[in-house]
Order: structure tokens, then sequence, then C-alpha cells
């Protein structure tokens, strides 16, 4: 019942043991009993009870994974990239009538919707019959963005599990991720070996399309990794960032011109794809059409077309742009779209039949998965925005959907919710202040806090430069101006600039040329010695990328356990009184358990939660932090 960790352990692995192995290795004596799982599951389960539901538990439906036919001999993109390669796929999408569509469910969708919590198993459950019943579609958007680091932070489970998983149930259809050029998926910017490895190892394990932004439409942020990814042989999206209103004769600075000029610039590079990125649904349907034959006229490559449907006109700006031949655009599966997340794939792909664009998707078969999806989503409720329409104020200022959905709760979080409209409109006056720049993220991120920071401090665009003398700017302010996110069109305005950075001198270079290289060496010795696990390159890339999150991630894992098996309502919402439920703790190895009750507090704050496992009785104490 017993384990000594002997084989797993990573001296014996590189076959460096000589006799002192066991004495002078005491940690192969930290010894796993049996038990301990069924110990972690029952600690975590009657912790929720105790400190978080007190029992109380809404009948969720058990999602059910469609039937499909599992006869159908499976190809799809992802056949034709391994087959002919990256120009014998972009070659494909060139000759195309039919428009081509992303689905965004497992990435942008949950991201913008359900602040990015949607775990591996409820992805991976429908993955199989998403390879079949949606074999025709373009991609699946389903990694990358936010969904790194909230897996780490707050799913505690690893995004490279969740790769590998749905990469081994999806052979066919193309894998993609976003990447935020040189901010990777986190928030700054990382020396450059950083980014080169993230990008190798993730086409390694299962990306195909790589849809890359900098968050400011600064080319230089994008180029070592549209490098990078060009060196892998998968796809490199290069984005073009939209903002502004093109139709808006006033607004000059992000015109058509300054778009296309970024698109010759971005084929020029070599990238396979053209993204237009929408990040805050700013383009107008009429706009979209505007936009894409402009850009039709003058680049060769095709255009990838990513917008939301915060304002309600996203299935509009779809269809326009599909008349102006768009090759391909991210929708999400109906019950997971509109709002802050994509158009809906479902109602795309029904206007589309019989015209000349018409997908080819059958409707029946995509139904059965927006079905899965619809039951899946009220386990999350507790993380939607509350949102319950659509919005044109948006138009006004331009915050990204994602972004949208989330500010409400991190105004709240500053105790500022009724302020909230305050917020909003700093956020526009902010983006004034900095010069009118992209906000996506990083940067947005630079201009929600700045907004946020200076309703808290009761400054305005007019007095900032008296009261802000003394004050320091939010670190993610402080970065921007340094440059440290890249540069701004149109140069900072300065005198801005010196009252945030005071004695710090900014940078004008690209910052990975000044970072030093990550020493991935020094993190393996940290990460073997801390934790004693056999390191892999992708927790090397992780520490890298976030070496406080991924930290506290193996630290819980090791004292808590690991629990991405767990259905996610248990997950969230624990047990009822009297509900049974099974949870698989390794391979093949489950335990059914029933929650009986759980005792009156005792006099040291403890209450004894009981349960049935696997037939036999069990009792645990849970200290209730109330
Ligand atoms: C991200 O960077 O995560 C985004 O989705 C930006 O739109
Ligand atoms: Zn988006």
């Amino acid at each position: 019942a017993f384990l000594i960790n002997v084989l797993n352990h990573p001296i014996f692995q590189k076959g460096l043991c000589d006799t002192n192995f066991i004495s002078s290795n005491k940690e192969l004596f930290d010894i796993i009993p049996k038990e301990d799982h069924e110990l972690k599951v029952l600690n975590y389960i009657g912790e929720k009870i105790v400190n978080e539901t007190k029992g109380v538990k809404f009948d969720f439906d058990v999602p059910l994974v469609p039937k499909y036919d599992k006869n159908i001999i499976l190809s799809g993109t992802k056949n034709i990239l391994d087959n002919d390669g990256s120009k014998g796929l972009i070659d494909w999408i060139k000759s195309q009538n039919k428009l081509l569509l992303t689905d965004t469910t497992m990435r942008d969708a949950h991201q913008s919707l359900m602040a990015t919590r949607v775990r591996t198993k409820d992805m991976t459950k429908i993955a199989r019959a998403t390879s079949h019943l949606a074999k025709d579609l373009f991609s699946l958007e389903m990694w990358g963005g936010a969904t790194f680091d909230v897996a780490y932070r707050f799913l505690k489970e690893s995004p490279w599990d969740r790769l590998e998983k749905i990469r081994s149930k999806v052979p066919n259809v193309l894998l993609q991720m976003l990447i935020r050029g040189s901010n990777g998926v986190g928030y700054k910017n990382y020396p450059d070996n950083v980014i080169k490895h993230l990008i190798k190892e993730s086409a390694n394990k299962g990306i195909d399309v790589f849809r890359i932004f900098d968050s400011l439409n600064w080319f230089e942020g994008m180029e070592l990794s549209i490098d990078e990814v060009l060196n892998t042989g998968k796809i490199a999206e290069a984005c073009i960032c939209y903002t502004g209103d093109i139709l808006d004769e006033y607004r000059d600075k992000y015109t058509l011109d300054y778009y296309v000029k970024m698109a010759k610039k971005i084929e020029r590079s070599g990238a396979h794809i053209l993204g237009i990125k929408d990040m805050s649904a700013l383009l107008k349907p009429y706009a979209a059409h505007k936009l894409v034959a402009a850009l039709k006229n003058e680049i060769d490559i095709p255009i990838h077309l990513h917008t939301h449907d915060t304002t309600g006109n996203g299935v509009s700006t779809i269809l326009l742009a599909a008349e102006a031949g768009v090759d391909i655009v991210d929708t999400a599966f109906n019950s997971m779209s509109g709002l802050t997340s994509q158009p809906a794939l479902n109602s795309v792909v029904a206007a589309l039949k019989n015209t000349d664009r018409d997908t080819g998707i059958k409707l029946d078969e995509i139904q059965k998965i927006s079905d899965y999806w619809s039951s899946v989503r009220p386990v999350y409720s507790k993380f939607e925005s509350g949102l319950k329409s659509s919005s044109a104020e948006i138009y006004k200022f331009e915050i990204p959907g994602g972004q949208y959905s989330n500010l409400k709760p991190q105004v709240e979080s500053f105790g500022l919710g009724h302020r909230f409209t305050e917020v909003k409109e700093m956020y526009k006056d902010v983006n004034e202040m900095f010069g009118d720049i992209i906000k996506v993220t990083p940067s947005s991120k630079a201009v929600g806090d700045m907004a946020i920071f200076m309703i808290q401090n009761d400054l305005s665009k007019e007095n900032i430069y008296d009261k802000g003398k003394d004050l320091s700017f939010p670190d993610s302010v402080v970065s921007f101006f340094e440059g440290m996110m890249g540069q701004v069109e149109g140069g900072f305005p300065k005198k801005l600039q010196k009252l945030v950075l005071k004695d710090i001198r900014p940078i004008t270079s690209r910052p990975g040329e000044l970072l030093e290289d990550e020493d991935f060496d020094k993190i393996r010795e940290h990460l073997t010695e801390k934790f004693n696990i056999e390191v892999k390159e992708e927790d090397i890339i992780s520490y890298a990328l976030y070496p406080k999150v991924f930290d506290e991630y193996l630290t819980y894992i090791k004292e808590n356990g690991e629990f991405s098996r767990m259905g996610s309502d248990i997950y969230f919402h624990g047990l009822r009184e009297g509900e049974t439920c099974e949870v698989e703790v390794d391979d093949g190895i489950i335990l059914v358990v029933k929650y009986l009750e759980t005792s009156k507090i005792d006099s040291n704050g403890f209450r004894r939660v009981v349960f049935e496992v696997n037939g036999n009785r069990r009792e645990i104490n849970i200290r209730d932090k109330a």
C-alpha cells in the first residue's frame, strides 16, 4: 500500500544513482499511502461544503455527449496541413468559395463570457464528438490568451495537459491559439528565448495555427513570433488590431490606409494569413465590407476575421465581410456565443445556406454540440458577468470583450461599484490622454488600471499634472510609458510620460533586445529541488512565463491533490446532502462518494463531515472559517 518513489526520481531517471542514492535522498521516504487520494478528495469536497456551499446545490443536468457516426473516415483541415504543408493549406483556403469558420468556444468564448473558467474535463468530453460533427470547421481556437494563466491560477490544472488531450481527440481539425507577440500568453514582454521556446513547444504539443498580435499594432512586437512559427512549419496568422472607425472621416489616426499599410507589411513578413482582430467589436458591418474589400485588392494572403458580438452587430459584420470576400471568420457555437463572446456559429451557417458562401456545414450536426455546451454552462454561472443585452455604448468606450465583462467585478473589488459608469467614461478619457492607442491585452489593462486609479484618486484630465506629481502610478501604466509593451503609433504623449515615469528612462527599442535570456537550466534545478518532480520542457516554459503562479500551482497540487478528473459540478459546487457522485482519481480508479451530513461546530471550530466511500463510512474534520 506504500510507494517509495525510486523510479520517478530524477536522479534515478538520469542514471546518476550510486550506492548512496537511497540514504542521501530522504524524500524517497515521503511515503504515499494508497488512501491518500481518497482523503484528498474528501477534504476538497468537505472544504467546499463547510466553507462555501453549506451543502446547497442546484440540480445540474449532466451534459450529454451526442451520438455520432464513429465509422466515418475523419478528414479535415489538419490533414491538409499535414499532407500538403503550409503552402498546400493556404492554396486550399484560397480555392474555397465557402466561408470557412473557426469555433472559439474553448478559448475566447469562455474567456469573454465566463472569466476563462471552463475546465479541461468539459472540453475533452465533447472533443471527439466535435471532431466528427464539426469536421468541416476551419479550426478550433482552444489555447492561449488568458487560458494559460487561468488554468494554473484558478482551475489548478495544466494548460499543456489540456492541449495534449484535445489534440489526441481531434486529429483532423486545426487547433489554434492566440499569442500576444512578445507578451506571449502573459501581460509583459518576455525575453526572446522564452517566446521561441513557447512557440516551439506549443507546436510540438499540437498547435497548428498561431494567431499573433501586438497590443499596440507595433510590428516589431510580432516579428520574432512570426519568424519562429514559420520555423516550426505551422501556420502564422499575424494580425492588425482594429480600433476607431474607418467610416468616420473625423477619426484620422486609424484610417483605411493605416490598416492597408500594416497588412502589406504583414504579408511581406511571410505570415500565411492576415488576421483582422476586432477585439472590442468596433468593426461595424459596412466598415467590415470596406476594410475587407480594400485588403482583398491589396494583399494576396487569406484573411481571417475575429470579432465580438458586444454590440449585437456581430453576425452582420461577418455577413458583410463574407460578401466582400473574407476567407475565414471566428464564431462560437450558439449556446456559447453572443454578447461579449463571438457571433453565433450555427446562425451564420444558417444565414449562408444556399448562397455563394454556403459553409457546407450541417446544421443538425452542430446543433448537438451547441446543446452540449448549453448544458455545461449553468455550472459556470457564478463566473458570468450578468450582462443581459448587447450594448452600442462600446463604440464609444472601445473596451475589449473580455475586459468589458470583467471590468464591473474588477471595479467592484476596489469598492467602486457605484462609480462604474464614471470608470467607463474615464476609460475613454484615458485613451485620449494616452494618445488614442490600440487597446487589447496588455495595453487595454494599462488603460483600465489607469481609469480605476484616476477615479480612486479623484484625478481628472485637468488636475492630474498637479495632483499626480507625487503619486506612483499602477505598474501596467509605468510599463506602458516605459516602452516595455512596445512603441505607440505617433509616439507617447511626452508630458504624461514624464509625470508617470518620473526618473525612469523610457526605451525606444524592442524590449526583447534588452531583456536577458532566461536561464532554463536554473529553472530546471529550482523545480527539481523544490518539488522533486520530473521537470518537462513545458514546466520550464510555464515557470518562465508565470513563476509565482506556477510555483503556487505545484504547491497546491502537492498539498491538496489534483482534481482535474472531478466533474465540474462537484468541483465548483460540492455535493448536496444525500447526493452520490463518482470521482475518478487515477486511470480507472473510481471512488463512489456519498455525502451524508455535517455536524455542528465543535469547541475548536471544526465540523465533522460524514461521507460514504465505496460503501464505507468516512468522517473528516474541516475547520469552519466563518
Ligand atoms: C487576449 O489577449 O487574451 C485576447 O483575447 C485579446 O483580445
Ligand atoms: Zn477576442
